[in-house]
């Protein structure tokens, strides 16, 4: 980036108060803020109290060696135990731990008593396979309750996971699989996606056919669609034969906070995917009480949605540990939104009467383009608060999902952060702030954050500049699995004492964080850096718009140019006069020299599985480029079809 900072271009000035009844029965109130600044380490001594420890810690961090941190050290526990038995034990046995909804229409029902039997079970299988503590475990698995048994499990032996997305290529899967030196694999013979079966179990026989991947001594396969599936014997065991076999007592064993939890890829732009640590105690406090605070849970009453995939951090930390272990009772969903039809999610939370629903603003989006009249079309009456996380929402998305979700009554929390971070760190609280669409505006109570310039230096208020987090928390990483350098190079150079996510913000006038993306992302026009989500942002709001993505472009005259790709609105149709109308549109929200050179209409933009869009290919599309590597594509058709409407170099 050149020495200005971010240009600060967008303004947004609607405001929305938190509702009266939130405010008044709100889990967390203004007055954390003030505890924890004053004093940071015991407020986060007090959160881990909301465990239950075998041995509970005396000390709170220790920094001595930074950045390599340890919370809560001297404490050992259980993070299973804390998920699921001490619910049973406090007498919420038949409470609904998981809703799980199939695709196909099929339904399944499981108390905390049934997910204790569950996952000791699973737990004792996976004793008799010869996992002992320490051992990695890969889990390969669709969106069935099976996913979170197996997670459960694991954390019950003291074995660390990695989760790989179910539909991640063998490639993807060997990689992981390999890093992490895993000697199970827990898979399913396939998936329900999009009304079809689909198979998971080739891709593990062929990851497993690599040198690296040879170690695997078992693969452990739930069976869920039934299609014929290739079979290894000595190798390959049905989940159905082994586990349901097993004992379902299985005492857990207290293990040390510091114990590793599991391992999760990100995949960054380049190199080979980052392992991401994450251990036990400082995970659970952090996830526990943001999971708490952020959603306000009450767990007598709220049935709770995440819609993400367990692959992704955010249902490792927001359908797994998180809820878990506040006891939450929520829904568990296999498939897409769009499967029998565009209303499924809404169809859905009227069933369970959900009343907290935590998704992506890509999901909002494609909602928005599907129409306003398919979500009223359901009761989704007993939502009280609606979360977003994953990309900077568009202030148009969030006031959408506000108005055609939440019934114009919900808090919106837009919550900011990472798997490095494992919790969520830059958020509203539903109960005290007052919120401003688009932004994840302030640092949860124990959370330092600051918006830096290229000095390090904190920016004033109405200036931009780099995200970075001052203070450690307890859920942060511990380190890149097996490489310590490369955690400390990737996260803790680039501005000495401070962590650096990669992340351009702003502070506004008041002091509020606004996101604008991946540095990486980030353009340089005529001497203006320019952030890729403000001028999304600025097209989202044009009508015929119902998702943007913005690149820079290498340009002769200005260094770089803006090229915008825009899916359009379910009714809006690609004319002549489109590009010039929304250049205009553009300039009169931000002003001209945000204006794209270039605006290409296309049916779908590349994302990854998590749903967010990766710039970088359509970079490559831009400047006439061979492709990067696409392997982190949920359809890697869709890079083909925008191929082909490129008009060849400008
Ligand atoms: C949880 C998760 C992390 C990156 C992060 C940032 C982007 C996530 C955001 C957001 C703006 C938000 N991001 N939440 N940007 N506002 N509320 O997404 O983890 O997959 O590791 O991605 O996602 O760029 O650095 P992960």
């Amino acid at each position: 980036m050149s020495k200005e900072s971010l240009a600060n271009l967008l303004t947004e000035e609607r405001r929305f108060a938190p509702p009266a009844e939130v405010a008044a029965d709100a889990n967390i109130t203004a007055a954390a803020y003030e505890v924890a600044a004053e004093d940071r380490l015991g407020f986060w001594a007090e959160q881990a109290r909301r465990l239950s420890w075998e041995q509970e810690p005396t000390e709170t961090l220790d920094w001595s060696n930074p950045p390599f941190a340890k919370w809560f050290a001297d404490g050992r526990l259980n993070v299973a135990y804390n998920c699921v038995d001490r619910h049973v034990e406090a007498g919420h046995g038949d409470r609904v731990a998981l809703y799980f909804e199939g695709e196909p229409g099929d339904s399944r029902v499981l108390t905390y008593a049934d997910l204790q039997r569950e996952v000791s079970k699973a737990a004792n299988a996976l004793t008799e396979l010869g996992v002992a503590a320490g051992d990695r475990v890969a889990i390969y698995l669709p969106m069935i309750p099976e996913a979170v048994i197996a997670m459960l499990a694991c954390a019950r032996i003291g074995a660390p996971h990695s989760l790989v997305f179910g539909g991640f290529s063998a490639d993807a899967l060997a990689t992981r699989i390999e890093d992490a030196d895993a000697r199970l694999v827990i898979t399913a013979d396939g998936g329900f996606r999009r009304g079809q079966p689909s198979a998971l179990k080739p891709a593990v026989d062929e990851a497993l056919t690599r040198p690296g991947a040879a170690r695997v001594r078992s693969v452990l396969v739930v069976r869920r669609t039934g299609q014929e599936t290739p079979w290894t014997e000595g190798r390959d065991v049905w989940w159905h034969e082994l586990v349901d076999r097993q004992s379902e007592e299985h005492t857990p064993q207290a293990f040390e906070a510091e114990h590793p939890l599991f391992i999760l890829y990100t995949s960054g732009t380049t190199g080979k995917p980052k392992g991401i640590l994450h251990t036990s105690g400082g995970y659970l406090t952090q996830t526990s009480f943001t999971h708490h605070a952020v959603f306000d849970l009450k767990p007598e009453t709220d049935v709770y949605w995440c819609t993400a995939d367990v692959g992704w951090v955010t249902g490792h930390s927001y359908i797994v540990y998180g809820p878990l272990s506040n006891g939450a009772t929520q829904v568990l969903y296999e498939g897409t939104p769009n499967t029998p039809h565009n209303g499924r999610w809404w169809e859905i939370v009227q069933k369970y009467h959900v009343t907290i629903l935590y998704t992506a603003p890509t999901a909002i989006r494609t909602c928005m383009k599907w129409g306003d009249d398919v979500p009223a079309g359901f009761d989704l009456s007993s939502l009280r608060i609606l979360g977003s996380v994953g990309e900077p929402i568009n202030p148009e998305a969030w006031v959408w999902y506000r108005k055609h979700i939440g019934g114009d009554r919900t808090p919106v929390v837009d919550t900011w952060w990472q798997t490095e971070t494992g919790a969520v760190m830059i958020s509203p609280l539903p109960g005290v702030t007052v919120a401003k669409p688009g932004s994840a505006q302030v640092p949860l109570p124990g959370i330092s954050a600051t918006v830096v310039d290229d000095e390090g230096r904190p920016v004033a208020n109405g200036s931009g500049g780099y995200l970075t987090l001052t203070e450690p928390w307890p859920s942060m990483l511990r380190t890149i699995w097996g490489d310590d350098q490369r955690f400390v190079d990737t996260y803790w150079s680039r501005f000495p004492g401070q962590y650096f996510a990669g992340d351009g913000a702003k502070k506004d006038d008041d002091g509020d964080i606004w996101l604008l993306g991946r540095v990486d992302d980030v353009m340089l026009v005529s001497g203006h850096n320019i952030s890729t989500t403000e001028v999304e942002s600025a097209l989202v709001s044009h009508p015929k718009v119902a998702e943007a993505a913005v690149v820079g472009a290498t340009d002769p005259q200005t260094t770089q140019a803006i090229c915008a790709f825009v899916m359009l609105r379910g009714t809006a149709a690609e004319d002549e006069g489109l590009a010039d109308e929304l250049r205009a549109h553009v300039a009169k929200e931000l002003g001209p020299i945000a204006k794209p050179k270039r605006i290409l209409a296309v049916d779908e933009l590349p994302k990854t599985r998590s749903g967010k869009i990766m710039r970088r290919l359509l970079r490559d599309v831009a400047e006439n480029r061979e492709l990067g590597d696409v392997t982190t594509l949920t359809d890697t058709t869709v890079m083909e079809l925008i191929q082909r409407k490129m008009p060849s170099a400008p």
